[in-house]
């Protein structure tokens, strides 16, 4: 797997972001030398210092089942392991939202699976971030292939229940597949939530990635459309060339994304895969362009963006690419562009998103503390005005004598 530019980029933004780190380390010990260290500065310089330690950057794949989300992700960043590692498949595959990231704090990596029955007491996941004791543990060895992707089929895993309980916990009944020798019961995910850490480049430079599964998900679950979406430096709404914009690809994007698109942090990409299936081998490649430039207009107009928006790619065709060390059919993937542009965008909004909230903040911290210092002076030119003339008054009752 290529994610060098990638990788770099995310190096000399978390170079930037200990530069800033050491400097405001540097002004602190300053204000605490010269005495003008106050409790409202400390405060103030404590949380912005707590936001560059604990930011992270996140990329979230979203859109309707099958579309390849999944793959992509494989294809972008895990074609290192020489396998589809992360489960990828016809019909729905990904079962719940699972985020991919390195716990600094941890001794090993783990999955952490949040049972679904936990949608029945109705608390968020983010409180049950909280409780280690509620998340089923999986061992994860990172150095193993094999097993890794034998632990990662586990967060895939669905459950039978009847369709009483599978509404209790939320799910629209009639969306859900009816298991297999139990006519009388649906099939739901096994789980509500999965936490994967592992050792990876990327991962261990902060880089969050999360996985959503295309069942309706933004539906049933509002944290991952008020809190994790939001949260995130970068979407990708994956649709299918095969497919074109369906009614559900729509109103995804109406209701869940189009709104994050307007805001300067969140870069929000439409990435049309699967242009394989568009490609005609017995066609000239202008023949096979000009296919897909139509396709990309279509769906353009359905999202009412500009075509150049919608970013065009082969998620299968860049993960065997790479596992088979093929480069001709790596760039007809598109991935290596798909990829150049991500990491600049990405990057450009997270510095932008750091100026705002922390470089902001430290402009008008050094301009107070200035104004302090001005004062300071001006007391203490005021001071010696009133010593010196306290002193020639002296001297003229001196010589006066
Ligand atoms: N031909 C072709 N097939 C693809 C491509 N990308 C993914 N697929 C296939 O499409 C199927 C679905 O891919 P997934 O990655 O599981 O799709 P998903 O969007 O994650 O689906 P859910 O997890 O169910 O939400 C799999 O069989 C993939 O191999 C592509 O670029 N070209
Ligand atoms: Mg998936």
């Amino acid at each position: 797997m290529d994610s060098a530019r990638l990788s770099s980029q995310m190096d000399a933004y978390l170079q930037w972001r200990q530069e800033i780190f050491r400097e405001l380390t540097r002004y602190r010990a300053w204000l605490n030398e010269h005495h003008v260290q106050s409790p409202d500065l400390e405060n103030k310089l404590q949380q912005a210092m707590q936001t560059l330690r604990d930011d992270r950057i996140t990329i979230a794949f979203v859109g309707e089942f099958s579309r390849g989300k999944t793959e992509l992700i494989n294809a972008l960043f895990f074609a290192h392991y020489g396998t589809r590692i992360l489960p990828s498949g016809a019909g729905r595959t990904t079962m719940c939202p699972t985020e991919l990231f390195f716990d600094q704090r941890a001794q090993d990596s783990y999955i952490r699976l949040l049972p679904i029955e936990t949608r029945m007491v109705g608390s968020s996941i983010a409180s049950f971030r909280k409780i280690p004791e509620k998340w089923v543990l999986v061992p994860l060895n990172a150095k193993d292939p094999k097993m890794m992707k034998k632990a990662f089929a586990e967060v895939a895993n669905s459950k039978a229940v009847s369709a009483n309980e599978a509404a209790a916990m939320g799910f629209q009944v009639e969306l859900l597949e009816p298991a297999p020798d139990k006519p009388d019961k649906v099939l739901i995910p096994a789980w509500r939530h999965a936490m994967i850490s592992f050792d990876h480049p990327l991962l261990r430079q902060g880089l969050t990635i999360i996985d959503t599964p295309g069942l309706n998900a933004l539906g049933c679950e509002p944290e991952l459309t008020f809190s994790l979406l939001p949260e995130a430096q970068s979407i990708l709404l994956l649709l299918s060339a095969s497919t074109g914009v369906s009614a559900t690809d729509l109103d995804i994007w109406n209701r869940h994304i189009r709104d994050l698109a307007l805001r300067e942090s969140t870069g929000v990409y439409a990435v049309l895969n699967k242009i394989d299936a568009v490609w005609d081998e017995l066609e000239s490649d202008a023949y096979n362009q000009k296919a897909l430039g139509t396709i990309r207009a279509q769906c353009a107009r359905q999202l009412s963006i500009a075509p150049d928006e919608i970013l065009t790619v082969s998620a299968k065709e860049g993960l065997l690419a790479q596992v088979s060390g093929n480069q001709a059919r790596l760039q007809k993937s598109q991935l290596p562009a798909l990829e150049e542009l991500l990491s600049n965008d990405m990057m450009r909004r997270k510095e932008l998103l750091i100026q705002k909230s922390v470089i902001r903040d430290i402009h008008a911290l050094l301009h107070g503390s200035k104004k302090t210092l001005l004062r300071r002076r001006e007391n203490a030119l005021e001071e010696l005005k009133v010593m010196k003339s306290d002193e020639s008054n002296r001297k003229e009752q001196l010589d006066n004598r």
